[in-house]
């Protein structure tokens, strides 16, 4: 990439940070709220690295206002957070639950009077534990539920929403929580995830349709994929064959469905000694494809991939546990993921900023017209707190030193930067995260945060990155 001096983004570019309800709220057992698959997958032992849960997290559920005044230090103009549906709907009776509905009214009211667009994902992985007692994903009943319960929401927000996802990282959902079982509900079955694929399809429809019956036409919905960005090792036809293979499974089996209306040909042939498909029943792909306002992105890394002889499948743990080392993607046996390299963030990924950049020009060209946003985009370091330096007097004397995830945010700002000047319709970007928060199975242990938590006291603490993005922030340039 060009290294340049300056860079400019659009006029009404949107800069905003990001949440999700089961990492930052705590409040677990306030409000009516009950148990979501996380709390139960929390509490078995040995699924959270370090053995904890979220029943505190960032105790954003009372300290919203406080965290809202820091989005307004950044300067940024939206904040993209999650509503946990086991506060709106806290039993299997299907009731909405009031307390839950003027939590998330207070904190639309505080960000109104904020000035910060509110980008509201629907689903972000904390089911209701009562579903999951159902059949979870793998019953399609719950894309019903779903529907219903995002209908009851729309009625109840309204209009204080921005724009309204429907779900975040259908990926993680079925190839992590049902296909690898490093995820809740922890299971390890791949035609349970390959039928998780379709009914989270079909839930991302019926909630499209729900925000539009109960709001109308000019509701501004979307649905965050973290498309993964698969390199080929070598031209060879069996290493382009291989990507595919990993493409077809990962990213087709919710664009298609969700933008074009269909499932690859190739994908139902590359699963077939897996599932006949028979859950994707006749109608239901018209439900799936609806027109999208805007299409959210997550990214963070690349993968590399080549072909390998097959392997025999790695036998499914018992249900409920981790099978260590299993593929998360079913259909796989010939495609072999290479040990990343370069400098690897504390997830162990590595940092390759122009995957952003092609992913986001690969999307652009492929639907025209469609707004992307960059929902989810940022790294996790070991940092450490300073007293030394800052007179900022809202820094409280104490300061992280964060150069990496410095590093990192500008080679993915000028990789976002040299996409739109390529023609990418990128309108938003979204630093994740607001805060360090709870880091799904790595529990506390990996801070992603612009702003540092510190779990002892709930003190919020700056880091060099988030004064560094609030300069990016008010110039619209860097
Ligand atoms: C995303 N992977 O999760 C989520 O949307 C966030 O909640 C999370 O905190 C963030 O990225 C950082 O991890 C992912 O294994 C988890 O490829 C795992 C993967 C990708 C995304």
């Amino acid at each position: 990439m060009e290294n340049r001096e300056h860079y400019t983004f659009p006029d009404n570019f949107t800069w905003g940070t990001a949440t999700a309800s089961f990492q930052v709220e705590g409040g677990a057992h306030e409000g009516g709220r009950t148990d979501s698959i996380w709390d139960t997958y929390c509490a078995v032992p040995g699924n959270i690295l370090d053995s904890s849960n979220g029943d505190v997290a960032c105790d954003e559920y009372h300290r919203y206002g406080q965290d809202i005044d820091l989005m307004k230090e950044l300067g940024v103009g939206a904040y993209r957070f999650s509503v946990a549906w086991p506060r709106i709907v806290p039993q299997a009776d299907g009731k909405i639950n009031q307390q839950g509905v003027d939590y998330y009214k207070k904190v639309l009211d505080d960000l109104r009077d904020a000035g910060i667009k509110p980008v509201v994902t629907l689903y972000h992985w904390d089911l209701p534990q009562y579903l999951q007692n159902a059949g979870g994903w793998a019953n399609r009943d719950i894309a019903m539920r779903y529907g219903d319960y995002v209908s009851s929401l729309a009625h109840a927000l309204g209009d204080r929403v921005e724009v309204w996802t429907t779900l975040n990282e259908p990926w993680c959902t079925a190839y992590l929580g049902y296909g690898n079982g490093c995820h809740a509900p922890g299971i390890s079955d791949y035609a349970q995830a390959l039928e998780t694929v379709h009914h989270l399809n079909l839930a991302h429809g019926l909630g499209v349709q729900a925000v539009r019956a109960e709001l109308g036409e000019s509701a501004q919905v979307s649905v965050t994929l973290n498309l993964q960005v698969t390199r080929a090792a070598s031209s060879a036809a069996e290493d382009l064959a291989a990507k595919e293979r990993a493409d077809l499974i990962a990213n087709e089996v919710f664009l298609g469905p969700m933008l074009e209306g269909r499932y690859d040909e190739r994908i139902i042939k590359a699963t077939s000694g897996i599932t006949d498909w028979s859950f994707n029943r006749s109608g239901d792909m018209e439900i799936i494809q609806q027109p999208l306002n805007v299409l959210g992105v997550n990214y963070y890394s690349t993968v590399y991939v080549r072909a390998c002889d097959p392997q025999p499948e790695i036998a499914p743990g018992p249900s409920g546990r981790p099978t260590p080392g299993r593929n998360p993607m079913p259909a796989q046996e010939r495609v072999e993921s290479l040990a990343p390299t370069g400098e690897l963030t504390d997830m162990g990924w590595n940092q390759e900023p122009e995957g952003l950049r092609d992913l986001l020009l690969e999307l652009s060209e492929r639907f025209p017209g469609l707004p992307l946003m960059v929902t989810e985009n940022g790294s996790a370091w070991q940092d450490n707190v300073s007293t030394d330096s800052s007179s900022l007097n809202f820094t409280n004397g104490k300061i992280v030193h964060d150069p990496k995830r410095v590093a990192y945010m500008d080679v993915h700002l000028k990789a976002l930067a040299d996409a739109i000047e390529s023609g990418a319709n990128v309108v938003g970007y979204f630093a994740w995260s607001l805060l360090d928060n709870f880091e799904w199975s790595l529990g506390y242990s990996k801070r992603f945060g612009i702003i540092r938590v510190d779990y002892e006291t709930q003190e919020r603490i700056w880091k060099d990155s988030g004064l560094h993005f609030r300069e990016i922030v008010r110039a619209n340039a860097f």
